[in-house]
């Protein structure tokens, strides 16, 4: 039983997530993801649109994902490793050779998977936020 584990906010989950999540069971036969809490997201300077909660309950119903636990730091991943027993932690591309993970080699496979272009929850928000919002139009100015 080869046991994956991988870390994320995963706010308004996308596709990028879900391939992302896809690639990532494949690797072995048990997916756990870390999402990060409202107050970690904070320390990180991120509001997430759904909270905790939400993000919690939509992972967990997505086919890949075994296991959804929190990432309250960024210290634990250690003993996330070790707790769960581990063989595998995997991140996203844009996290390659980054210190937060590089230091798990000691303990774990250590595997970067290249992120998928063309989506990401910053643009999935910004672009929501050029649409009208729904209802009567604005009156127009003379
Ligand atoms: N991702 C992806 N393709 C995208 C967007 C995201 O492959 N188009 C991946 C990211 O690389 C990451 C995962 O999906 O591995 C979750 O993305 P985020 O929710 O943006 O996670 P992040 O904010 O990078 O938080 O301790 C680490 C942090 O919790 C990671």
């Amino acid at each position: 039983m080869k046991r994956v584990l991988t870390y994320g906010t995963f706010d308004l989950l996308h596709y990028g997530h879900i391939r992302l999540l896809k690639r990532a069971k494949a690797l072995g036969d048990y997916l756990i993801v870390a999402i990060s809490t409202d107050e970690f997201n904070a320390g990180k300077g991120k509001k997430a649109y759904h909270s905790y909660e939400t993000r919690k309950e939509m992972l967990e119903a997505v086919r890949y994902v075994d296991l959804v636990i929190p990432e309250e730091t960024w210290e634990q991943k250690i003993d996330d490793v070790k707790k769960y027993d581990v063989d595998i932690v995997v991140m996203g591309g844009d996290w390659r050779g980054s210190d937060r993970f590089e230091y798990l080699r000691d303990y774990c496979e250590l595997v970067y998977l290249d992120r998928t272009e063309g989506v990401s929850t910053t643009q999935i928000k910004e672009e929501l936020n050029l649409q009208e919002p729904p209802g009567e139009p604005e009156p127009k100015k003379d």
